[in-house]
Parts: C-alpha cells; structure tokens; sequence
C-alpha cells in the first residue's frame, strides 16, 4: 500500500539514492517487485500447498473449484500449516542466531575465542543465578562454561519448559500451562512444528496454531532471549548513547565500511579492527583520514546500541546505499540481506565479503569467521578495506547526518527512572503516559519506505503514548528525528513533561529484532510491578511495515505473551474465515489478546489508542475518548 501519490520513500536520501541508481542502471528491490505483479493471489491468501509432491495443490477462494488439495487438506488446513511453517522458520533464525553467541561463550571458556571477552561480569552472574549456576568463589571463565552448558539444554528436549519463561509475570505462565504451550526446548518447538506440518501429521488448525504459539514463545522466551542476554555479556549492556543516522554518515575522507546482518559477533570484531593504530597508520598513508565503520539492519542495530556507532539505514536502504559510490566495503552475516546486492555492488567499486559458513551470496568473496580467528580474520578484511579506499571513483552522499541517541537497555530505562519502574508506573497511573507501544520489525516494497513506522509513531507520541522501538523501525525514527531530547516537542503534554524530566527522548531506541525480548522483560516489570498479568497493562506492539517470517514470530510471541500487535500488511492467512477470526478475535480468549491489521497508519493510531484507553478502563484508570 503506497501512499496516495506512489511516492517510493519519504526519506530524503532514499529518494535522492534511488534516483542516482536510476542514472546508474541499478535495478532495485522495487524494480522487482513490479515485475512480479500481479503476485500469486492463492499464495496472498496462503491456500497454496507444495508441502508434497501430489501437489502443488490450491484451494479456489470463490468455492468453484477444488476446495481440498490431493490430500484432502481444506483450507483452514493448508492456510494454517504455511502460517505455522512461517513461525518455524522465524523461530529457527533467531534461536539459531542465539546458538552461535552461545558457543562464542563456551568458547571463550575454553580459551579458544582470541579477543573476546566477558564484558559484563555482573550480568554472567545474573543469568547463572537464573540458570542455577553456581557462582560462589568461581572465576567468570568456568561460570560460562557452564552457563552455555546450561543454556544449551535449553535448546534441547532435557527439560521440561525453557528455562527464562520463569521470568514471566506468575498470570501469564499459568495462561501457558493452562492452554498447554508452555514451550520445552527451543529446538524441539521449531522441529516439532515442521513435523506436526508434514503430510498426514497434524490436521487440525486448531492444535497446529496453538503449537505455533508454543513454537513463537521458544524463540521469545528462549532462543532470542539467549542471543539478546549473552549478547550483552559479552559486549556489554546498552547504555545511551549518541549517534548519528542515515546515509549521511559515509564519509568522503576516510574509509567507510558497512556492516550488515544480524549478529554482532563478526561486527564486533571489526569495530575493534577498525581502531587499531596499525591499521589507522596505513589508512593515513593511503590517503584517508580515518576508518569509519557504520550500520545497516540489525548487526548495525547492535554496534548502535553499545557502541553508539553510526547507522547508514534500514532494510530497503541497503541496496541504495552502494550507490553512493563511498562504500569501500560491505561485510555480512546472516538475515535480511537481499541476494541482489553482490550485483548492485558490482557496478561499484564497493567489496562484497561474506562471513559465516551458513550464509553465502552470489557476487561476494567468502571470509569464513570463527571464535578461533575472528580477530585476526578482522585485521585482513579491514585492511582490504583500506586498500580499496584508492579505487573509488565518484562520490554522492546525498544528505547530511541526522543526530539520534540509541542504547536504551531495560537496565538504563530502569536507571534513568532512578532505579525503580514507579515513576514510569504513577506517570501512567495518572494518566501523563496514557501507555507504552513496541514498534518493531522491517520495510517492504509494498508500502512507502518508513511511511508506515513513522506516521504511526508521530500520532502515537502526539497523544501522549511512550514508544519503544527496534529493528528497521528504530532507524526510520531516528531519521524522522524523534531520537532527539528536543523531540519531547513533538509528544503531547504528558509525556513531555515527563520525557523532558528525564531528559529523554519520547521514542526510545531498544536495538535489533532479537532485542525485542527487552519488551517482553520490560513489560513483565511492569505487570509485576502492578500486581496484574502482561495483557491487562495499556501496551501493544505493532509492525507497520514488516515482510519477514521473523517478524511473524515476533508478532505471534507478543500476542501470546498477553501484548495485543497491530500488523501493517496482512498475513496470508485471509483464505481461511476460521484462521482470521481465531488471530483477530479468538484468541482474545485463550491468551488474553489478539492480532488488529490495518495497512494504514493513521488508522492503525486510532485502533492502537482506543485499545490503550480501553486496557487503561479496565485497571480503573481515566480513560479517554479516541477520535
Ligand atoms: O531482524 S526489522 S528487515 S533487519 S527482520 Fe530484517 Fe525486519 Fe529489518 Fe533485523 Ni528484523
Ligand atoms: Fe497438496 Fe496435500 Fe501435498 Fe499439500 S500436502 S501439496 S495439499 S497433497
């Protein structure tokens, strides 16, 4: 859905990079997204199946045609099994994302892991408190050798439910246990959905989207929660800091690497890379005046929040960016990256390299990472960097920087409220904050680049409602300049007032996709805090713009968690009337909120605000009309 004038992006350096890829012949991800239309409307609707070979099959919405495919699945069937599968697969990227940190940790308690560290000692022991592990009188290398242990048995079929779920409100784990979808095992979620999927296993969609519920809370309560906590361990836990946003932040006098993906893991090695004197000498000899390491998505999204290191943009910005002609080096991991662009590079003078062993792309060179030798690996690839430096030919950075501050962590949220969520809970109580929104997930094609996250966002904060984001949604705010303390001018009164007691700003950044967990932990404190369960607080998460299976996830674990979720673009689920009333209404009933999909986000405001006021009623708060 475009805006009304089919406008491409409301960013300026969006706009003004696409233009310049024009002129260079680059086709973009909105070129191929015409020359797909019109899309496949039985795959919109999920009533295609290609499960088996019998098939492929599709149902005929207009109920002309078959109405069951070769194996007798109906509709309800078939459009449950594509959704569940989109929530393994979801699940299986973070969780899988979560297992790579965790074996960085036991590597690195095994000596085998040059140049990383435990950064966060305190938070080691705070999650080897919650796993068990005993901490007295050891040092901080053999409690992580057992904490990653540990956490790898969460990732197994040992234990009988995962082992943060415990740090849900008491409420919310018994809805689980009383529905059934306490989750196990992080693995054995995801693998249990591929079986429960296959030809011939589970064929009531009923049972199938509540082991989809069960399959989303291993990844929110277990894989993501594990990447997000021992990412913090060893990096560090996010404090504020300040940055600056969009393509502005390449620099024509010094050598600009970008770094895209998901896990910090490489990236982290590379920022490090990018300081030493040896390498800064030889970037001087040759001409630079420094090495300048920026962001894109959410491996940017992690060195933003702890190191408050510069974002180039978000995920329909990553082709465009190359455009510029000043991006001596891309260096990725894994997740969101378009296959495209190894081409779109090529046109460039920019190097493409590739990281991890499960991860290659056409028109990249491979540089395999591992703990073993991520820090010397770094020093050779960034060097590359530099030597590349000499080869750009013109140059186009379109704007300039935009300033923003990230790093929000539930602890510094925490701190900054000096040392209690109280004041967080009275602004609420008397209604200065009328509630809180996680604004989350991606761009699509489909919809104006951060039309969508941004107008949502304005209206929410004009009437006084605290928002939170992350992943691609916090770098479209950070551009709209909402990240600023001076944007409280933006926010209705209330929450100026209180954003500006605190000097902060009314949108707060809380990192990448698998942070998103720090929403789940925050809200838990909240709920706590007030004595009641997650789905009676006045909060809800939305993702205006979203177009990944992780963001299905996400969206799915929110909702079971008790946060009703506002989705831009709608699922493809609308084959089934049955599928729909369950995700829009029923499940109102089994976990205490629902999925509300509205693709317009001034609309979207206006369904957001009357269920916040009306959550707000139901606490006996004041409640205020929305119109
Ligand atoms: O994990 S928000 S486009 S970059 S999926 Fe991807 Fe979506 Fe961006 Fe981060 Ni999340
Ligand atoms: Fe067709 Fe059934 Fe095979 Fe799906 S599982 S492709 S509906 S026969």
């Amino acid at each position: 859905m475009l805006t009304p004038d089919k406008q491409i992006s409301i960013t300026s350096d969006g706009i003004k990079l696409l233009k310049k890829a024009k002129e260079d012949n680059i086709e973009t991800v909105w070129d191929r997204h015409d020359a797909q239309q019109p899309q496949c409307g039985f795959c919109e609707m999920g009533l295609s199946c290609r499960i088996c070979i019998m098939g492929p099959c599709r149902i005929d919405p207009f109920g002309e045609g078959p109405q069951t495919g070769v194996c007798g699945a109906d509709a309800d069937i078939i459009v449950a099994r594509n959704l569940c599968r989109m929530i393994a697969a979801g699940a299986a990227a973070h969780s899988d994302h979560g297992r790579d940190l965790v074996e960085v940790l036991e590597a690195i308690s095994e000596g085998k892991a040059p140049g990383y560290k435990i950064r966060d000692e305190a938070k080691l022991k705070l999650l080897a408190g919650e796993y068990g592990v005993e901490t007295k009188d050891r040092d901080a290398l053999s409690i992580a050798g057992d904490l990653a242990h540990s956490m790898m048995e969460d990732y197994g079929m040992r234990r009988k439910k995962v082992n943060l779920v415990s740090r849900a409100p008491i409420q919310r784990q018994k809805v689980w246990e009383k529905v059934g979808i306490t989750p196990r095992g992080i693995d054995r979620e995801t693998s249990e959905m591929m079986h429960r999927t296959h030809m011939g296993v589970d064929n009531n969609w009923q049972s199938l989207l509540l082991q989809g519920l069960r399959n989303a809370l291993s990844d929110g309560w277990g894989g993501s929660m594990i990447a997000t906590e021992v990412s913090d361990i060893l990096f560090g836990v996010p404090s504020p800091k300040p940055t600056m946003v969009n393509a502005g932040v390449l620099k024509e006098d010094q050598v600009n690497i970008v770094v895209h993906g998901h896990n910090p893991v490489v990236s982290e090695m590379i920022s490090l890379a990018c300081q030493s004197p040896e390498l800064l000498e030889k970037a001087k000899k040759l001409g630079a005046n420094g090495i300048n390491i920026a962001g894109v998505c959410c491996t940017g999204n992690e060195l933003l929040m702890r190191r408050g290191i510069q974002m180039a943009g978000n995920h329909l910005m990553t082709e465009l960016i190359l455009s510029t002609g000043a991006v001596d080096m891309m260096i990725v991991d894994y997740q969101c990256i378009m296959p495209s662009i190894g081409k779109v590079a090529s046109s460039y003078h920019t190097r493409m390299i590739s990281t991890s062993d499960k991860a290659k792309f056409p028109g990249m060179e491979h540089h395999e990472f591992h703990p073993d030798n991520a820090q010397k690996k770094a020093m050779t690839i960034v060097e590359m960097a530099i030597e590349n430096f000499a080869n750009r030919k013109e140059l186009f950075i379109p704007v300039k920087p935009q300033e923003a501050v990230g790093g929000f962590s539930v602890e510094t949220i925490i701190n900054a409220l000096g040392g209690t969520a109280d004041p967080l809970i009275d602004a609420i109580k008397q209604g200065k904050i009328r509630g809180a929104v996680g604004i989350v997930g991606c761009n699509n094609p489909k919809i104006t680049h951060d039309y969508g996250h941004v107008t949502l966002t304005r209206r929410l904060i004009e009437n006084d409602i605290l928002v939170v984001d992350t992943g691609c949604v916090s770098v479209a705010n950070a551009k709209a300049g909402f990240k600023v303390p001076s944007a409280i001018e933006m926010a209705g009164p209330g929450l100026k007032e209180i954003c500006g007691a605190l000097g902060i700003p009314p949108v707060l950044h809380l990192g990448s996709c698998v942070d998103n967990v720090r929403i789940l932990v925050l809200v838990s404190a909240l709920a706590n805090a007030l004595g009641v369960d997650i789905s009676d607080l006045p909060v809800a998460g939305s993702a205006p713009e979203w177009y990944s299976e992780k963001a299905v996830t996400i969206g799915v674990y929110c909702v079971a968690s008790g946060i009703t979720t506002h989705l831009g673009p709608m699922p493809p689920v609308t084959g089934s009337k049955n599928i729909v009333e369950l995700l829009t209404s029923g499940l109102d009933d089994v976990v205490g909120a629902t999925f509300k999909v509205e693709p317009d986000p001034e609309k979207a405001a206006l369904l957001i605000r009357h269920h916040i006021e009306k959550k707000r009623a139901g606490l006996g708060l004041d409640a205020r009309g929305v119109e």
